[in-house]
């Protein structure tokens, strides 16, 4: 469906690279390391006891629903199940709890799993997640399933490749403090799952030796008839997610991310998820797409920042879900600003396009407002304006070529935009124009460096 659509971002780094104005050497080695980005593959397993989500949170983190979800009393998972969403492979396994035989046959199937390496020799599984339902009680046969048959085969970095997570904290207390109006646990119920986790963390601790930092959520879930209940801390789950998963095999989840806005809204605010994945994705492309590239270790050239490129990345997948392209918007507001020429636009619409930026955005706005119905009455502003549409493409120009032209525009940002739009919001106009000037001062001094 969505996958026509979700490849453009990536394609889109890659026409970014080919278009990039460093020698050719360099950009056939980004091209080689991008290219190597985009083929690995993730392996995520997903286990737990029968009926505790494991459906329910595929369906609800990725985009399409691949994993049945069960209405009646059977195990509906019977065995390990395998999902292929391009470079993402999930696999379903049940946990412990459906009687001995069977447990004895799950444990038997994860083992393995677990200790079968890929092609190339490394470990198969990059990570596991194990899902713990939040409404019952006795956990027995989950630590069982973590302790005994989990940890003891996570091969050498055991912490490194295990994320518990606690399901249906909705009905933790039997729907008791569930705000269902705003999708969110009232004060006890958030008490509750604290301890709920800090006491998972225990268990573990005393069982295997390792740290665990279990995390509560709710996959959400759609009965006959029903509308949607909306998930709970399902950015944070990817977060966690992100961030265990090897930093160079991060480009797979781009194109799989559940675009329905709607899922990913509710979250307790103990941090920035969005801002969180962003920064994971970041580091994805700085630290590996870059490796052997000698550009002067700045990816600014290329992609404009490293939040720019993995905010193209992610920025019409997750982006659009998670609200990230916001947070990208705010890395590059230099872009809009020479986009805001109307007539004399500078960097093209594509780019602003291309990063989700509308030309109806408010920096735009505010600035062609304060042009059009400020400046232009002032004794000097149809002069500064002329002078400004003569000179700004021509330097935007020789910025465009400089290596670090992302630090360049990230000066001019901090230094005199971003002033000048607060000036503009506090009605200080005087002193934008002031600060403005400033800046084109400042650009014609330097442009003599750049040439
Ligand atoms: N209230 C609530 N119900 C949930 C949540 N997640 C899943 N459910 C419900 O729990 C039931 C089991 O969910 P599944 O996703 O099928 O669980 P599973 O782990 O895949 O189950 P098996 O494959 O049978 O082992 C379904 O009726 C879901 O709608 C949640 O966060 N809150
Ligand atoms: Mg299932």
């Amino acid at each position: 469906m969505g996958q026509e659509k979700d490849k453009k971002f990536l394609d889109a780094m890659e026409s970014d690279i080919m278009n990039a104005d460093i020698p050719e050497t360099e950009k056939n080695k980004l091209m080689k390391n991008f290219l190597h980005l985009k083929e690995q593959k993730i392996n995520l397993m997903i286990t737990g006891a029968t009926g505790c989500g494991k459906s329910s949170t595929i369906n609800a983190l990725f985009n399409t629903e691949v994993a049945k979800v069960g209405v009646g009393v059977d195990p509906e998972t019977m065995d390990i199940a395998r999902y292929d969403l391009d470079n993402l492979v999930l696999w379903d396994s049940p946990g412990l709890g459906d009687g001995k035989e069977a447990d004895n046959r799950h444990a038997k199937n994860i083992i393995k799993k677990l200790n079968e390496r890929d092609e190339n020799g490394n470990l198969l599984i990059d990570l596991v997640l194990v899902i713990l339902d939040g409404s019952t009680r006795d956990l027995g046969t989950s630590y069982e399933l973590i302790n005994s048959v989990i940890v003891p085969n996570l091969g050498e970095d055991k912490e490194g490749r295990i994320l518990v997570a606690i399901n249906q904290a909705d009905v933790a207390m039997k729907g008791r403090y569930w705000n269902y109006d705003e999708n969110k646990p009232e004060p006890p119920l958030v008490k509750f799952l604290e301890e709920k986790v800090v006491s998972v963390q225990k268990r573990i601790k005393e069982g295997t030796g390792i740290d665990v930092t279990p995390i509560y959520y709710s996959a959400g879930f759609k009965e006959e008839g029903m509308e949607q209940c909306r998930p709970y801390n399902l950015s944070k789950l990817l977060y966690y997610i992100i961030k265990f998963t090897p930093k160079e095999k991060r480009l797979s989840f781009v194109e799989n991310v559940n675009r329905n806005e709607e899922m990913w809204k509710d979250n307790d605010e103990l941090k920035d998820y969005r801002k969180g994945i962003l920064e994971e994705f970041g580091e994805t492309v700085s630290d590996c797409a870059m490796k052997g590239a000698d550009i002067g270790g700045d990816i600014g050239g290329i992609f404009g920042s490293a939040g720019e490129a993995a905010g193209r990345a992610i920025g019409g997948v997750v982006g659009a879900a998670v609200g990230v392209a916001k947070e990208v918007g705010k890395h590059i507001p230099i872009v809009r600003h020479f986009c805001g020429g109307g007539g004399g636009c500078y960097i093209t619409t594509a780019t602003c396009e291309e990063y989700g930026k509308p030309d109806d955005c408010y920096e735009l706005t505010s600035f062609r407002s304060f042009r059009d119905n400020w400046l232009i009455n002032q004794p000097d502003g149809k002069e500064l304006i002329d002078r400004y549409y003569k000179t700004a493409p021509a330097v935007v120009e020789l910025i465009n070529k400089q290596p670090d032209r992302a630090d360049i525009y990230r000066h001019l940002n901090d230094t005199y935009l971003s002033q000048c739009l607060k000036y503009i919001e506090q009605g200080e106009n005087e002193k934008c124009k002031d600060l403005y000037v400033n800046m084109m001062e400042f650009l014609y001094e330097e442009q003599t460096k750049w040439q």
